[in-house]
């Protein structure tokens, strides 16, 4: 039997539409990017992959086009190696304050790993789920329904999204504004009703905690069933955080990232302090994103449940996280960044291999739902994706056309990497970011 060679690759920096989704880095504004890669194999096989946006990263990943083209499938972990040598260094700003990764080669080796288990996968005709770790672990994998405060698009001319799905009350509302407790519910009710959710995430660090705390009570009234976390990105102080999370102690199933970095002392440092007085389950994708972090994570207790997600740790990276958290009776889950639907089935794999019990995962899809760059999208149903043990690869098609025209999207509005801080200043002239204060509050 031969093995397939890489004969081309390709990396699409796309472009797609986003709603004005609220977060302590300010606004999502009209666009949201990511990079799209694909390899031919000279059996005529793509294998493809999608990682956040950005020319530094497209930049790496075609940086390592001399070491893949050519190369067999079976040599990725090798070509993965090289790739990691070659742009060592590149990160010297480390992740950043920001609620999103600034990080690029993490990125880049994921986008060219996932291209070749997909290849792998379909060689073999076993879903990439079956090639991770010790293999695929569950076909229905749980995924939270991850709410936001949305601005109002009427206070700004930037070319958001409207109209795109009138079909049901989710497609209506997804690009209105939502900046109460009881507009929360509403949102809630809507993905609901068309994804049959189990677990709710509300994104925080938008408003003053109060307000915040009284959505969440408002969900909890709503779903008294459902799992809830909120989740401020390291907002409030200790001190905050403590007062707070009493508050919710009978609304929330866990808390991500209730605070950060103060007074001189870590994240990791003050998360052990909250996760002590507490008791409760601290989720987290600011102060355990690499093996350094979790090294200290771990040490001082600081959180219990890390957010994994693979297109930071790498799709086996991922899984070695798993791994470790079902022996060291940590949960795992994943964290998410607006995509499309190729890094949803990334996310699908992952997760279907991951050991024991894992909590529902992350996603932005419902915020992208029908934006599709693949012909099979997977399809969220009572809360749940689905792996099927017959799937090939990561279990898609890609459209390449879509893909091309996601790409001119990009082109044509100039897009780069994310830059949440301009579309909060149509609310708030001048507004700058201030990893300490609620973006709604100056
Ligand atoms: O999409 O605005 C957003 C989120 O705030 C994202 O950037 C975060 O990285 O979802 C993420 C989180 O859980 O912190
Ligand atoms: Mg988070």
């Amino acid at each position: 039997m031969s093995i397939p060679k890489v004969v081309k690759m390709v990396v699409y920096p796309v472009a797609g539409y986003d709603s004005m989704l609220l977060n302590l880095s300010g606004a999502h504004g009209p666009f949201f990017t990511r990079n799209v890669t694909i390899m031919w194999t000279d059996e005529g096989q793509m294998g493809v992959s999608e990682v956040p946006g950005g020319p530094k990263i497209t930049k790496i990943i075609e940086g390592a086009k001399d070491f893949i083209i050519g190369s067999s499938i079976g040599e990725f972990k090798n070509i993965l190696q090289k790739v990691r040598s070659k742009f060592a260094g590149v990160d010297k700003g480390g992740r950043g304050n920001q609620t999103y990764d600034e990080r690029t080669l993490v990125h880049a080796v994921t986008a060219i790993e996932t291209c070749y288990l997909d290849l792998l996968g379909k060689h073999f005709h076993l879903p990439v789920a079956a090639l991770l770790g010790d293999g695929q672990q569950r076909e229905k994998v749980g995924v939270l329904g991850y709410l936001f405060y949305v601005g109002d698009i009427n206070k700004t001319d930037a070319p958001y999204i409207r109209d795109d799905d009138n079909s049901d009350a989710w497609g209506k509302t997804r690009r209105k504004p939502h900046m109460t407790a009881d507009s929360i519910v509403e949102e809630a009710e809507a993905a609901y009703e068309r994804y049959g959710f189990k677990t709710f995430k509300l994104k925080g660090g938008v408003f003053d905690g109060e307000e915040e705390v009284k959505a969440m009570k408002a969900l909890h009234k709503e779903f008294p069933d459902a799992k809830l976390d909120l989740d401020p990105n390291g907002a409030w102080s200790l001190k905050q955080a403590l007062h707070y999370a009493d508050e919710m102690k009978h609304d929330l199933f866990y808390i991500e990232d209730p605070c950060g970095a103060e007074n001189g002392f870590s994240g990791r440092e003050i998360l052990s302090e909250f996760s002590k007085i507490t008791h409760m389950p601290v989720a987290t994708n600011m102060v355990d994103t690499d093996w350094r972090q979790m090294n200290h994570a771990l040490e001082l207790n600081a959180i219990s449940i890390p957010l994994a997600d693979p297109h930071f740790w790498t799709m086996e990276g991922a899984i070695r996280v798993a791994q470790l958290c079902n022996e060291f009776n940590l949960n795992w889950g994943v964290h998410s960044n607006n995509h499309f639907d190729i890094s949803l089935a990334m996310v699908a794999n992952t997760a279907a291999a991951a050991p024991g019990k894992i909590y529902d995962v992350d996603t932005h899809w419902i915020w992208q739902d029908g934006q599709n760059l693949t012909k099979n999208p997977y399809k969220i149903e009572n809360g749940q994706l689905t792996v099927p043990k017959t799937n090939e690869g990561l279990g898609i098609e890609v459209d390449l056309a879509a893909v091309k025209k996601a790409h001119q999207l990009y082109v044509d509005n100039n897009c780069g990497a994310r830059d949440d801080a301009k579309g909060m200043q149509c609310y708030i002239p001048g507004w700058k970011f201030d990893p300490k204060k609620p973006s709604m509050v100056r």
